[in-house]
């Protein structure tokens, strides 16, 4: 399989649990490398532009509001099938419907507040890396 990047955002309600480190600990073990990684705190804006494919959903408001009501962590992984690799460790989009032992299922309290972001394919990834790392902050190893 070929080595991707993907990108993971820790979301809000993670960060304030205190658990970045519990959920970058499950990237690692599964053979993940962080090679980039950022602590910060969105603008409105930010948090658009990057659910600007949604903006038409009725829950893109409660979305947007969530994901400013305090700091995420934004990183990239990288590794072989990293995409997949990381959506298999996030577990289902509403953490009732995720499989035991996934982040979403032991983090996760709702499908508003769930914990984790991934990229779900290849052509979303690059997008949503550039967003948030600009090429020279990224450090492959
Ligand atoms: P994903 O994060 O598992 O890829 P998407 O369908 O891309 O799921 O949705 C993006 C985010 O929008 C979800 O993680 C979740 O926070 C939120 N979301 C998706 N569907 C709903 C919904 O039906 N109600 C409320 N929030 C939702």
């Amino acid at each position: 399989m070929a080595i991707e990047r993907t990108l993971s955002i820790i979301k809000p309600d993670a960060v304030a649990k205190n658990v970045i480190g519990q959920i970058v600990s499950r990237f690692e073990n599964a053979g993940l490398k962080v090679v980039a990684a950022r602590l910060t705190q969105l603008s409105r804006a930010e948090a658009e532009g990057f659910y600007a494919v949604h903006a038409a959903r009725p829950f893109f408001k409660d979305l947007v509001d969530f994901m400013i009501s305090g700091p995420v962590f934004v990183q990239v992984l990288e590794g072989e099938g990293a995409i997949l690799k990381n959506r298999d460790l996030m577990g289902a989009t509403d953490p009732k419907k995720a499989e035991k032992g996934t982040i979403r299922a032991d983090f996760a309290e709702s499908i508003d507040a769930n914990a984790v972001h991934g990229s779900d394919a290849a052509e979303t990834a690059a997008v949503e890396i550039a967003y948030f790392f600009p090429a020279l902050n990224v450090y492959s190893r």
